[in-house]
């Protein structure tokens, strides 16, 4: 009997399983609800119930919410709440210079726990000296800590990785010979001389970048090994964002950076994990999103460049599965991106993208810019965003909204961090 039990447990088990891990039909993807909205005209500035939202408080209460839930539900994913315990340990603190700057170097070890599970995080942290509560950047990198590391001697990341030569990874992962090889992406004397700080940590601490089932990172963790996923459940891109609200979280229990104003920073897919974690997470008073492209800030409906299918048919992962509905129907969503990056209003924000980056479509990324203009202007009525695509190496700068178009390629420069740094001085007083 008790045998019996057990198959047909199973048996129902895969059921329920296989169910829940096929894709629905772009048609039935949408709750009852829902499917009854024209996707061709949804706006920022109107509820799916049809409500003008002409103020803050209309925005606020029934707009932002329920864009909220629609991002959770068809595209990111929701993340459960859970609250593992943290410990952390101090590994290393000195004194270093960087180009003439002198800095304090920290590197911090984070144990999580939950429900007997564990994981372990790396964070290093770059503070100038005697300068109380300054302005921390807050990112993720994509190649563990030892590369952005000049001098130390940070712990290298044993985590998977992205080939890349550049780096001298071998295999997944990277090497002794990979230590400060990112450094370029990180310009401390810059960051550090400008009396600001810098937290970050590698990315797949959190998650790993690798479509192996979410059995690992803070997936792992929150779940455990027996989890039926549904349809609407956080991906990668998610778990990114939690990473960077632990850092904030950290700063907090810091004396010296405490009261910080914090800027949560990525690039690439970092950027759309950024804006994500601004957008999750109110405690972020900027929020950076460099070259973030196809589900960062770039438009769907322009269709150029990277688009839902190619997005999700390599990175299906990154995403609640519900999105994959949406291949080849971009514009079937009931969302367009500038009402993602109007869900960080009335909090700075930047947007930057490079001029040769088509894979991102930057000026998809510029047309959501100069769109989500509609939600910041309830906050600040003399914002005046024009249309005109800015030119290679323009800057533009209204009220908390600022973007730029570097000249080059899909990276992050000392260039760029130039202009985040001068934005977050002139704004987060
Ligand atoms: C690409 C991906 C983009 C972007 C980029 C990156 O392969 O298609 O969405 O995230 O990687 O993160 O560098």
């Amino acid at each position: 009997m008790k045998r019996y039990s057990l198959i047909l447990f199973l048996v129902g088990s895969i059921i329920v399983f296989s169910f829940e891990s096929c894709v629905r039909s772009v048609e039935k993807v949408h709750s009852v609800e829902l499917r009854k909205l024209d996707p061709a005209l949804q706006g920022v500035r109107k509820s799916f119930s049809n409500r003008q939202i002409n103020d803050v408080l209309t925005w606020e209460q029934v707009r932002k919410p329920e864009l909220i839930d629609y991002y959770e539900n068809y595209v990111f994913g929701k993340r459960p709440s859970f609250k593992p315990t943290v410990a952390y340990s101090v590994l290393s603190v000195d004194t270093i210079s960087i180009g003439g700057v002198k800095m304090e170097h920290t590197e911090i070890q984070a144990d999580f726990k939950y429900r007997g599970r564990k994981m372990k995080s790396y964070y290093a942290k770059f503070l100038p000296l005697n300068i109380k509560d300054p302005i921390v950047f807050v990112g993720l990198n994509f190649f563990g800590n030892s590369t952005l590391d000049t001098l130390s001697t940070l712990t290298q990341s044993n985590h998977f990785v992205m080939k890349n030569a550049g780096v001298k990874t071998k295999g997944h992962r990277v090497t002794a010979d990979s230590r400060g090889t990112k450094a370029y992406r990180w310009p401390l004397d810059l960051i550090v001389g400008s009396e600001c700080g810098l937290i970050t940590a590698h990315y797949a601490d959190f998650d790993p970048d690798v479509n192996n089932g979410f059995l690992d990172g803070v997936h792992g963790l929150a779940e455990g090994r027996v989890h039926v996923r549904k349809r609407n459940e956080w991906g990668s891109i998610s778990a990114w964002a939690w990473g960077l609200s632990e850092l904030q979280t950290y700063l907090e229990l810091q004396p010296e950076t405490k009261n910080s104003k914090t800027a949560a920073i990525g690039h690439s897919r970092l950027g759309k994990a950024a804006l994500w974690a601004g957008i999750t997470d109110e405690r972020f008073d900027l929020v950076i999103s460099n070259n973030s492209g196809c589900a960062g800030a770039a438009q769907f409906r322009t269709m150029r460049g990277e688009d839902i299918e190619k997005i999700t048919n390599r990175f299906p992962y990154w995403f609640a599965r519900n999105f994959q509905s949406f291949r080849g129907n971009d514009s079937l969503l009931l969302v367009d991106q500038e009402m993602l990056l109007s869900l960080v209003a009335p909090r700075a924000l930047y947007v930057a993208s490079a001029s040769k980056d088509s894979w991102a479509d930057a000026e998809g990324e510029y047309l959501s810019f100069y769109k989500s203009q509609a939600i910041y202007s309830l906050y600040d009525s003399t914002l005046e965003i024009p249309y005109k695509y800015p030119s290679a190496n323009e800057s533009i700068e209204f009220g908390n909204m600022s973007y730029h178009l570097r000249a080059g390629e899909h990276e992050i420069l000392a260039w760029d961090w130039e202009r985040y740094i001068a934005f977050a001085k002139n704004r987060l007083k």
